[in-house]
């Protein structure tokens, strides 16, 4: 009775979206919330962004330093291990590679210290490159406490965890060490486009 091929069905259906990694879905206008712990909320009074090499301190931002540095404005993609993805989120922020600039000889490898002792680790080239900023403003607002205000990293081209909420420190290191969740058997790099979720992935 069908003069229709089979597969008809399959080939008029929505094209793949190619902003889509692998397993993702598109969360749409939704934000989703993804905190291990309490948000914390140090006063802009006490609170300072840190660069460190294990050793000492190689550079230290207080909130009306780092807020009078040069800020870039950024559009992009979000993809979360839990599989939402959000499309063109608008923050703005200062760039890594703004941070490191006056850093000699940094060293290859990163770990990220948040307020509440949240860690994660990167590899210092998914930082620099005009790739990662440390952001204080989304959609045209001061960053809400939830999303990481005052300030958090924002890596997008990894997954979301890796862009730690409440940044205070970056610190370099020789070798690429596990963070809080890469611990708990996540990847250590995790890359969405190669659907790196798990270590062995
Ligand atoms: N300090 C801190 N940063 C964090 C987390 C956290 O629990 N603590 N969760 C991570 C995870 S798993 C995700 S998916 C994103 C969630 O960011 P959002 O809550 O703004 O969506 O933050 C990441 N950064
Ligand atoms: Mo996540």
């Amino acid at each position: 009775m069908s003069v229709l091929s089979r597969g008809f069905g399959r080939g008029r259906s929505r094209p793949a979206d190619d902003r889509l990694p692998p397993g993702q879905y598109d969360a749409g206008d939704a934000f989703p919330v993804l905190s291990a712990g309490p948000t914390p909320h140090t006063p802009l009074a006490r609170w300072d962004l840190a660069v460190d090499d294990g050793t000492g301190t190689r550079a230290r931002w207080t909130w009306e330093e780092f807020r009078a540095l040069p800020h870039e404005a950024l559009t992009v993609d979000l993809h979360c291990v839990t599989k939402w993805s959000k499309f063109g989120t608008r923050w703005e922020g200062v760039a890594v590679d703004r941070l490191l600039q006056d850093v000699p000889d940094p060293a290859p490898y990163v770990l990220a210290t948040s307020d509440g002792g949240y860690t994660t680790n990167l590899p210092l080239a998914d930082l620099t490159g005009g790739r990662a900023w440390v952001v204080d403003t989304y959609a045209g607002e001061p960053l809400a406490p939830e999303h990481g205000g005052p300030a958090r990293l924002l890596v997008p081209h990894l997954y979301l965890w890796k862009s730690a909420k409440w940044l205070r420190r970056l610190t370099l290191r020789a070798s690429d060490e596990p963070g809080f969740w890469e611990t708990f058997g996540y990847h250590l790099y995790g890359d969405p486009w190669r659907e790196q979720r798990y270590s062995g992935d």
